[in-house]
């Protein structure tokens, strides 16, 4: 990662001296004076670097990003530039000149294999200005760093078999990219569920992306300390912090998150509290929030539009709206990220072909009576599995039809879009 920096700001600071070279040789040709051609040489280098170290740096190009640029840069009048916001077809992206809106064409989409390749917030991308309007065209998707992906939702709303989700295509839909770290967000009123916690928290963490746990709403509800311990159950928990957005209270917990140049993904079902918390932030109205219905504490009216908001500390955030339904995109072996304790009981039970639900001197038998391992946290790793499981299937039969559709692919994978 940082030899992949050092070669290309190397590579983009040999490039930027060829130019400055030749302003310098113009320059002196024209007038044939060394000192004024040097002053200029000096100050276009000044302005050249000052623009290399920081357009777009500021808003996460790294040197990842950098040398994946590289590959397009000498292409007809392209631009390096970072999706801000996604309104249906829509983009926006920031790039050296501004804003502007963009979409994709033919060959971009001709090109792709999924949902996921398309842009999405957090995106950094190749794009080129269209002639004659003022919109532009995506040409290219660098690859992203990281990304929080879900299984795409079921449409008309979630669908149980036995009390496991299952169904829904068969296909991954990322929610945001090139995020450092994500913050999951939970009220501790009727939106509390330890569940979700464990799945958000799969997902990051299979992602890679450090993960911070915020309860919300803690001046609803006296004992939130008691969801704080429930939360605290999940073994692969790293940092738990609880806050009130509508009081301020804990909020400066999460100052020592806003760095510069960081981008922070808020995460959570919709009414837990994430627009809220993004205007706290903000001091000011810059997101929608929702009206929550008492009984379920979910969220009734969604934007569907995500989009990322600049912060005065120099990050970026942002606002995933919208999910009601979180299904898993992971493998059966990504359960041992989020349930590593309940794994290695199960396999120094000394039962072979355990069925671990009764057997007296089962290692999980033993570890639920004495209180080591709570019954529901049990069962929701069952029903985990349970989905995993059912998804590994999917996969496999989502796969082999694709195989043979494969003449039809680019219409499906628009689906989605
Ligand atoms: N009392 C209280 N209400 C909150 C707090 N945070 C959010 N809410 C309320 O919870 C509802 C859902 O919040 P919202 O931010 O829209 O949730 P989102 O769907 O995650 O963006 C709104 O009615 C908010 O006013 C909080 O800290 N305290
Ligand atoms: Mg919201
Ligand atoms: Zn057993």
């Amino acid at each position: 990662m940082a030899g992949d920096f050092a070669s290309a700001t190397i590579k983009a600071l040999v490039a930027h001296f060829n130019i400055l070279m030749g302003v310098f040789l113009i320059h002196f040709f024209v007038h044939n004076d060394r000192e004024s051609s040097f002053a200029v040489f000096f100050c276009a280098n000044l302005y050249g670097g000052y623009k290399i170290m920081n357009d777009l740096n500021k808003y996460g190009f790294d040197g990842h990003f950098i040398s994946e640029y590289q590959n397009y840069e000498n292409e007809r009048a392209v631009y390096p530039a970072r999706v801000t916001a996604q309104m249906g077809k829509v983009y926006t992206l920031l790039g050296e000149a501004g804003t502007v809106n963009a979409i994709v064409m033919g060959k971009y989409i001709h090109n792709t294999k999924g949902t996921k390749d398309f842009p999405v917030v957090g995106d950094f991308v190749v794009a080129r200005n269209i002639p004659g309007t003022d919109q532009a065209e995506i040409i290219q998707l660098l690859n992203r760093k990281t990304e929080f992906s879900r299984k795409m939702p079921i449409s008309g709303g979630r669908k149980l078999h036995k009390g496991v989700i299952d169904g829904g295509v068969t296909e991954e839909q990322v929610l945001a990219s090139n995020v450092d770290q994500v913050m999951i967000l939970c009220g501790v009123d009727s939106n509390f569920n330890v569940a979700r916690l464990e799945r958000y928290l799969l997902l990051a963490k299979r992602a890679g992306i450090p993960a911070l746990i915020v309860l919300t709403k803690i001046d609803l509800n006296p004992a939130y300390e008691l969801m704080m311990e429930k939360a605290l159950e999940i073994s692969a928990v790293e940092q738990i912090l609880s806050i009130s957005a509508i009081t301020g209270e804990g909020l400066e917990q999460l100052d020592s998150y806003l760095q510069p140049g960081a981008t922070i993904a808020l995460l959570g079902s919709s009414g837990a509290g994430k627009s809220t918390l993004l205007n706290a932030l903000f001091n000011e109205s810059v997101q929608k929030t929702n009206i929550t219905s008492q009984h379920s504490g979910k969220g009734k009216h969604t934007t569907t539009h995500r989009q990322m908001f600049f912060h005065s500390s120099g990050c970026m955030i942002i606002d995933t709206p919208g999910i009601k339904e979180l299904q898993l995109w992971a493998d059966e072996d990504d359960l041992e990220l989020i349930y590593p304790d309940i794994i290695e009981w199960e396999q120094s039970c000394k039962y072979k072909n355990c069925s671990h639900r009764s057997e007296a001197g089962c290692m999980i038998t033993d570890k639920i009576e004495s209180g080591e391992l709570s019954r529901e946290k049990y069962e929701r790793y069952l029903k985990m599995k349970t989905e995993l499981k059912r998804l590994s299937e999917r996969k496999l039969a989502h796969k082999a039809s694709m195989g043979k559709k494969s003449k039809n692919n680019v219409k499906s994978m628009k689906r989605g879009h």
